[in-house]
């Protein structure tokens, strides 16, 4: 009998996260503001830019506290990106409309979003990682995964001590910190890295699923959203501990085949899904949301320069990042908080910020437009990289155009060239970060 085989070392799947990302990064250039409440979120106004008129010699850091301008005087709208941990005690949070958070918290300072900030430093921390423990999966803006079972001491202390080592290189080269979580896969990795925040490292192993995971509310396994945990507590399952104690072919016909399924496994702490090195992008998209409400007639010009705007700012991602895109699309929410979305597939790829015009304007036809608008967005999908085999482009003369459905009294959107003051747009363009 062969007894040598080696006998395969347990999974330890690490998941990290940033701290109040957007926000401890503003506190690096702003580091007054350390222990205050701070939300982050709304375009860039005037008052930003004179807190920045710096005198002769003074840094950013010198800018006196009482310079900085508070929620309670904010007017405009929009919604919080995040708040620091002192904010968050006022109740105040990420996606946290800024009028609801100004009641919550009035003394909080606001701080716009800047996102190549944000970029810069996502970078960063990645690399120091990477250089790390190569086997990371980049799962957006401010989190990862990584694959501790191969990685020298990757299995000390269940690996505790390497995310403690990654821990402390990313704060010693950034100054930024994060919690992460080390668990036998990604599903309980990613609840983990949640247990100890900020700043915290939590190790869970198999033998914890009863103690750890069980007591919490189901709403924290990632993929269960709101709506499908509505359903859940309708039928008296609150936490993960009621989910497994649920059969799984009753679950498996009270929320169809696969997805009941996969709440069985999800309960009982299974999930074998692999680090995957290389996230490709699947969409890149931007989006706005106004500052007042728009309306597709009167507010023709203004819209049609925003539109044009997005779509460059699109085509300036896909270009920067070395990617083309074949379907184009776009999102409208109206005043009454209603999406509507339309795409259309192209025969071949492009990244030609005329061409993502035509065809989204194209889309914006197929919409109802009677109604008043609150955002307007546009994503590119389909993704290839420009350089890859097989990749035709659309020549820029090319004529693809979308089925015409209904053709609105509006007709197209106007070109901001001739139409669009710069002033009019809304605030600052919003990547969304996606991979995968
Ligand atoms: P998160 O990791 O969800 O939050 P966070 O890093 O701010 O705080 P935590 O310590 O709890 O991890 O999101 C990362 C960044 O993504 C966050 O700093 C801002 C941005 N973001 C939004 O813009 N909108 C949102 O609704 C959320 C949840 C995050
Ligand atoms: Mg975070
Ligand atoms: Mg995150």
């Amino acid at each position: 009998m062969d007894t040598s085989a080696p006998r395969p070392l347990p999974r330890r799947i690490a998941h990290l996260d940033m701290d109040a990302f957007f926000a401890s990064v503003e506190l690096l250039r702003y580091p007054q503001l350390k222990g205050l409440p701070v939300v982050i979120g709304g375009g860039r106004r005037r008052v930003d830019e004179a807190i920045r008129d710096l005198p002769r010699g003074a840094t950013l850091a010198d800018i006196p506290i009482s310079a900085f301008p508070l929620l309670k005087d904010y007017a405009g709208r929009g919604v919080i990106t995040t708040a620091t941990y002192p904010a968050r005690q006022f109740g105040v949070g990420s996606a946290m409309g800024l009028m609801k958070a100004a009641k919550l918290c009035p003394q909080a300072i606001i701080l716009p979003v800047d996102f190549d900030e944000y970029r810069k430093y996502s970078r960063a921390f990645k690399q120091i990682i990477a250089d790390i423990a190569p086997v990371m999966e980049d799962r957006g803006v401010d989190e990862v995964y990584i694959d501790f079972t191969e990685i020298p001491g990757g299995q000390r202390e269940g690996g505790r001590s390497l995310a403690r080592l990654i821990q402390r290189t990313i704060f010693e080269a950034t100054g930024l910190t994060c919690s992460i979580g080390v668990a036998p896969n990604k599903l309980i990795a990613k609840m983990a890295s949640e247990f100890e925040k900020p700043n915290g490292i939590s190790i869970v192993h198999e033998s914890d699923l009863a103690t750890r995971i069980w007591p919490l509310s189901c709403r924290k396994v990632n993929g269960i959203g709101p709506k499908a945990d509505e359903k859940l507590q309708r039928h008296g399952i609150h936490t993960v501990g009621d989910l497994a104690e649920r059969d799984r072919d009753w679950l498996m016909s009270s929320f169809g085949r696969s997805t009941g399924a996969w709440m069985h496994e999800v309960a009982w702490g299974r999930d074998d899904r692999p680090v995957v090195t290389h996230s490709e992008p699947v969409s890149m998209s931007r989006e706005t949301t106004f500052d007042r409400d728009l309306h597709a007639i009167r507010d023709r010009a203004e819209l049609g320069a925003i539109f044009t705007h997005l779509c460059e700012k699109v085509a300036g991602d896909l270009e920067r990042k070395g990617f083309v895109g074949k379907t184009i699309g776009i999102k409208l929410r109206y005043a009454d908080f209603k999406i509507a979305t339309r795409d259309h597939t192209m025969s071949a790829f492009s990244s030609d910020a005329k061409t993502i015009r035509r065809i989204a304007g194209q889309c914006l036809k197929r919409v109802p437009l009677e109604r008043p608008l609150r955002l307007l967005g546009v994503r590119v999908g389909n993704l290839a990289r420009a350089d890859a085999d097989g990749v035709r482009l659309m020549e820029a003369s090319a004529k693809d155009p979308a089925p015409e459905q209904a053709v609105h009294a509006l007709g197209d959107l106007g070109d901001s060239r001739r139409h669009g003051s710069p002033g009019s747009r809304g605030p600052g363009t919003a990547p969304l970060f996606e991979s995968s």
